[in-house]
């Protein structure tokens, strides 16, 4: 019997899947090869299932006789290696984006003396319509938790955005454009302190308590499903640390970012003048370790953020407490610097990773962003998070159009500035 291959991603199972495993199933042998999480984000969103979980659902299909990973968007590494006689495929690649690898599987089979067999596409039903429906299902804790890591062990680099308030948080959810090789979109936000506070015309300086600052979080709870990371400013004392893992973990937040710090808590971004006072090691451990041990799934992530760069001390410095942090179980580090040139943030990237290529590194290029998410990936990070730029850039906007108003004495000239109320009307959801 002939082995006919066919790709899919098996998120979400509609007729037209099953009519081609039907049509394939009558040509030979199915062999499905299911995209792995990280050949699909290399083009498209991570989808809603696991592999393992999409895995066991596309074996029990009836005709499905194989199922092999495709770690790759185009089909043709696993079509050299499993060489089938046939693959089948909707016709709906003769046009778009997949063109070009129509080209290139027909090239391929000609040349292995197989076949590419192509259906009718079924029409009305796709998984992009449905994947616009299953974002109006939402998410749970447990599955918004759980995606930080799988978008870290998939993306090359996982792009996280700031946000501070639904509003914000709903354009990190919602924007994407289409580039040559796929959807860019933002896999995640950052629940930052600095924007946060400063969006309450407040300093940064550490909240009193959790509360104040769950606030915001609980807005963007509500109206994304997009993983979140918290800014755990220092984590306070370590009794109170266990409570924040708790408290975060239980409303499917993914990570907390806690800075070795001590006293009170200023930005790092602000002068130099502002002193910086770093915990000892054996202090900053013992802080990771009771929060490691405080949570409850294994999903969970306290990423250790060093300071030493902020507070004058060197890369060595900045080496020593990473690699003793990691010990202590922080589960990823994020480095931070002041430095334009970016050259100290590089080198810590390369020497840690040496010892710990398995261990994620966060990056805030606040200051250094003239480099582009490729090339801080290439020093070895992980995650880019852009820490302040959704509340940033709102605030030239707001003056603006307030200048406008006073100087106009109506506000005709400042309606440029301004979102229609009809797209008010589209974004949220229930106001239409
Ligand atoms: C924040 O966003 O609050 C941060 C990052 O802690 S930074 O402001 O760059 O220190
Ligand atoms: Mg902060």
């Amino acid at each position: 019997m002939k082995t006919v291959y066919l790709g899919m991603t098996g998120d979400i199972i509609h007729p037209g899947i099953i009519n081609i495993i039907t049509e394939a199933a009558k040509l030979g042998k199915v062999m499905v090869g299911l995209l792995t999480d990280s050949a699909i984000v290399s083009h498209k969103r991570l989808p809603f299932l696991t592999y393992e979980q999409r895995l066991n659902v596309v074996s029990n299909i009836k005709g499905v006789d194989s199922v092999v990973p495709q770690e790759d968007w185009s089909y043709i590494p696993n079509l050299k290696t499993y060489k089938p006689e046939i693959i089948i495929h909707g016709d709906d690649w003769k046009t778009g984006p997949l063109s070009k690898m129509r080209e290139d599987v027909f090239q391929l089979m000609k040349e292995m003396g197989g076949e590419v067999v192509e259906i009718p596409y079924t029409k009305g039903i796709t998984s992009s319509i449905l994947s616009e429906a299953k974002k109006s299902i939402g998410t749970t804790p447990d599955i918004r938790l759980k995606t930080l890591r799988r978008l870290i062990s998939a993306k090359s680099i996982v792009r996280i955005m700031e946000a501070h308030s639904g509003l914000s948080g709903l354009i990190v959810e919602n924007i994407e454009i289409e580039k040559e090789d796929g959807i860019h979109y933002f896999d995640g936000m950052w629940s930052s302190s600095l924007t946060d506070s400063t969006s309450k015309g407040k300093p940064d300086i550490e909240a009193v308590d959790l509360t104040t600052r769950l606030q915001s979080l609980t807005d963007i709870l509500e109206c994304t499903t997009k993983p979140i990371i918290f800014d755990g400013d220092t984590g306070g004392l370590c009794e109170h640390f266990v409570f924040t893992v708790r408290t975060l973990e239980r409303n499917g937040i993914s990570a907390v970012i806690i800075e070795d710090k001590v006293g009170l808590k200023k930005n790092s971004l602000f002068g130099t003048e502002v002193e910086q006072n770093l915990a000892t090691i054996p202090q900053f451990c013992e802080k990771i370790s009771v929060g490691k041990k405080a949570q409850v799934t294994s999903d969970f992530m306290i990423i250790a953020r060093l300071e030493s760069l902020i507070a004058g001390y060197s890369v060595d410095d900045a080496i020593e407490r990473a690699f003793a942090y990691v010990k202590a179980g922080a589960d990823g580090v994020m480095i931070h610097s002041k430095e334009k040139s970016g050259d100290d943030i590089k080198e810590f990237c390369i020497r840690f990773k040496k010892e710990y290529s398995n261990i994620p590194i966060i990056l805030v290029p606040t200051t250094y962003n003239q480099f582009t998410e490729k090339e801080l990936h290439s020093w070895g990070a992980n995650v880019v998070i852009y820490a302040n730029h959704m509340l940033r850039s709102s605030y030239p906007a707001m003056m603006e159009t307030a200048k406008l108003i006073l100087e106009h004495e109506r506000s005709k000239e400042a309606d440029k500035l301004c979102m229609p109320i009809k797209t008010i009307l589209e974004l949220i959801p229930g106001t239409k």
